[in-house]
């Protein structure tokens, strides 16, 4: 039975077909001889399986593949597309460890807004593990805080800080420890 010849599909963006392999089966690393291949599947062993998608959402892909640059292709975007699913159904899950990166930009002119900030990250002091700050001109300020603590801490001090008034936009990007 012949196997893949390769680790990668190298069609990348520029490819039609996004069928990577008619089963599902271990690749083995590099060119190695039929005789050399493992006869069990490690965890980071790379599968190879077939996705079925519509032209056009196919076609947006693969823009999507080009705009990430050379270093990636179909596969690649494709496992950081899952690994970014998992990372965030695992965060949503109450009681899971995570970091998250909470980044805000406000004006520090506004009343005692850096008192209020400064509170909060002092009230939560175990969960706030750095803060980054830069002025970004005379009036506006953008600080990052990384925070670690179970999600729903993270998300209810993150929803503290960027509720507070004089807060002009910020995100929350949370990631998985565990
Ligand atoms: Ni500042």
């Amino acid at each position: 039975m012949p196997h893949p010849k390769s680790t990668e599909e190298h069609q990348g963006a520029r490819g039609r077909s996004l069928k990577v392999g008619a089963r599902t089966a271990a690749v083995p690393a590099a060119s190695a001889p039929a005789s050399h291949q493992p006869e069990r599947t490690k965890a980071n062993d790379l599968m190879r399986f077939s996705v079925a998608m519509p032209e056009d959402l196919l076609m947006d892909f693969d823009q999507l593949v080009a705009r990430r640059g050379l270093a990636k292709n179909r596969s690649e975007v494709i496992r950081d597309l899952v690994r970014e699913a998992l990372v965030e159904e695992r965060s949503a899950i109450p009681g899971t460890l995570v970091m998250g990166t909470l980044t805000i930009v406000y004006d520090h002119h506004s009343s005692d807004l850096n008192d209020k900030l400064h509170t909060i990250q002092h009230d939560f002091f175990d969960n706030v593990v750095s803060t980054m700050h830069v002025h970004v001109d005379h009036r506006t300020c953008l600080e990052v805080i990384v925070l670690r603590g179970e999600t729903e801490l993270i998300q209810t001090v993150s929803n503290m800080i960027l509720g507070t008034k004089g807060v002009k936009n910020g995100k929350l990007v949370l990631a998985s420890v565990g």
